[in-house]
């Protein structure tokens, strides 16, 4: 029987694991410093949800996880990187993150700005070392994608949309292509480029791509709903920092259980998505529900 919450724990497990190996600790550099903020955002203790992707990405495939741990690794880092940004005093300027105080609340503005980037440009380098077993054109295109999804088809285009957007007049097409980018395109990043380096075909990714999509648009609704009615010793951080900001989210354009049901509307999008694949797609199958239900 398939226990979602178990398989994402052991992905959790498996890519910390492999992340400590990737970026091991130089406490005698002179740079020292870096690895420390870096190691302390990595190893915060993340939900790990894009590796999980990734690898069960990878699984419905038939390919063995380990074949692909740098990509895994990379993922997470690229995640770390922008939350590492996002909570910097130019952008949201949070002092709390998974319970624990931001890195540059911890290692100064300035080493944080250096370990989100040293993250990102290090995961380009793990996703381009030789991996075994796996063509160099597959390994090209899976990290050519990870490239558009966390930048400019994706995450940081995102990002600007929504500091652009900020105390102006927003509606939902306007709020779903933020949350694309934000959320979703990282989500399509882990799964695509396990599709990629598994060697899908274009229906298979093409239906992979609406997937990851649509998982990431109710994953963010639940999102913007917690961040109005969770609890904030569950999410390890204090909630309403929306409205404190002023982002426009579901939660706001929306009553509650309006953007409650468009979470799940979201959510059954994505599971329908998935429609060219067997029983090997359950893991993701179940996934878009157990992301509108969590509490954090
Ligand atoms: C700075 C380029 C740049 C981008 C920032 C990630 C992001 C874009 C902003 C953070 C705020 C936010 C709510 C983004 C949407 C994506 C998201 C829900 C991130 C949190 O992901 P989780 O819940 O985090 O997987 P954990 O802590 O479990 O790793």
């Amino acid at each position: 029987m398939l226990n979602v919450n178990e398989y994402i724990a052991q992905a959790a497990k498996d890519v910390e694991m492999a992340m400590d190996k990737l970026v091991p600790m130089r406490q005698t550099s002179p740079e020292a410093a870096l690895y420390y903020a870096m190691r302390y955002s990595l190893f915060a203790g993340g939900k790990r949800l894009r590796p999980a992707l990734f690898f069960a990405t990878l699984e419905l495939f038939g390919m063995k996880r380990e074949a692909g741990l740098p990509f895994a690794a990379a993922l997470e880092m690229i995640h770390t990187y922008s939350l590492i940004h996002d909570d910097l005093p130019a952008m949201d300027d949070d002092d709390l993150r998974r319970g624990q105080p931001t890195c540059h609340k911890v290692y100064g503005e300035g080493m944080a700005v250096l370990a989100g980037d040293a993250l990102l440009t290090h995961a380009f380098a793990l996703m381009t070392m030789p991996l075994e077993g796996i063509p160099a054109e597959r390994q090209m295109a899976a990290t050519h994608e990870v490239a558009l999804q966390a930048g400019l088809s994706g995450m940081v285009a995102g990002q600007a949309a929504e500091m652009e957007a900020q105390g102006k007049e927003k509606d939902r097409a306007l709020l779903d292509y933020i949350n694309e980018g934000k959320t979703s395109a990282l989500f399509a990043a882990a799964i695509l480029s396990a599709a990629h380096l598994a060697g899908a075909t274009e229906e298979e990714k093409e239906a992979l791509r609406l997937y990851a999509y649509r998982l990431g648009l109710c994953f963010q609704i639940a999102d913007d709903i917690l961040d109005v009615e969770g609890d904030a010793a569950v999410l390890g951080k204090p909630v309403g920092s929306d409205e404190k900001n002023d982002k426009a989210t579901y939660a706001s354009l929306f009553p509650l259980a309006e953007a409650k049901q468009y979470a799940l509307d979201y959510a059954a999008a994505a599971q329908e998505a998935l429609a060219v694949f067997d029983e090997r797609a359950d893991l993701l199958r179940a996934l878009p529900t157990l992301f509108v239900e969590r509490s954090k």
